[in-house]
């Protein structure tokens, strides 16, 4: 389902079987080096997700390879098959068997929302890259809000994003405005292996080196 120019939903994309797969993988990297924590914003803020980032580390408003506000550590490398899977979700996005060619991403970013957490509208533009993201929802079912590329208001969709959808924001969608107004649960399937809450993770190029 196409919802604006490269912004393309695919329900139910991930097999049960590969939605355990990744919250099992999601469960060593919050568990690992660089814990998954709630990220602090620069004005006094707290977000009430948690994230933890594979390869590249993100905190308002820069990637770096170490996570200063967590520890310290190095971030866990980022995995071939996670950048496979990738390829695949762009080729499955834009009905495209070109589609993945080439997109190598080298971050992804983890979030883990309770019940109450939300995400208020912004624009994902810390990647010197304008190549797609790519987003993976597994667990509760949230509301997300699709805006555009003007201002944090409308106009917007609203659409239900559910365990297993992929969702792809690719060429003018880019740079839009997005946030998650609500989540809800006990939505989610225990045969996930998350037993309650909502998991995103989202697939960037950072178009950083070193
Ligand atoms: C549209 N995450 O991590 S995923 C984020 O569900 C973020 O956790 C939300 O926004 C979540 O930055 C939404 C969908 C998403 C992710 C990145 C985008 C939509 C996007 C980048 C550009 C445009
Ligand atoms: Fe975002």
């Amino acid at each position: 389902v196409t919802v604006a120019p490269g912004a393309v939903h695919v329900p139910d994309w991930l097999s049960l079987e590969r939605q355990r797969e990744l919250v099992t993988a999601c469960r060593g990297w919050a568990t690992g080096p660089v814990p998954m924590r709630h990220t602090r914003l620069p004005g006094g803020g707290v977000m009430s997700v948690r994230t933890v980032c594979v390869g590249w580390h993100w905190q308002p408003y820069r990637y770096t390879r170490t996570a200063a506000d967590a520890g310290g550590a190095r971030v866990a490398e980022f995995p071939d098959w996670l950048a496979e899977l990738g390829r695949r979700a762009l080729v499955a996005a834009y009905q495209d068997p070109a589609a993945g060619d080439g997109y190598d991403p080298d971050t992804a970013l983890v979030n883990f929302y309770d019940g109450r957490a939300t995400m208020g509208m912004h624009q994902d533009r810390d990647e010197r890259s304008r190549a797609p993201v790519v987003s993976l929802s597994i667990g509760d079912s949230c509301v997300f809000r699709f805006g555009n590329t003007e201002n944090r208001g409308r106009p917007y969709t609203d659409v239900e994003l559910r365990s297993g959808d992929l969702f792809v924001f690719g060429g003018p969608s880019r740079l839009a405005y997005h946030g998650v107004p609500r989540v809800r649960p006990g939505t989610g399937n225990p045969a996930t292996g998350l037993a309650g809450g909502r998991l995103n993770i989202t697939l960037r190029v950072t178009g950083l080196t070193g």
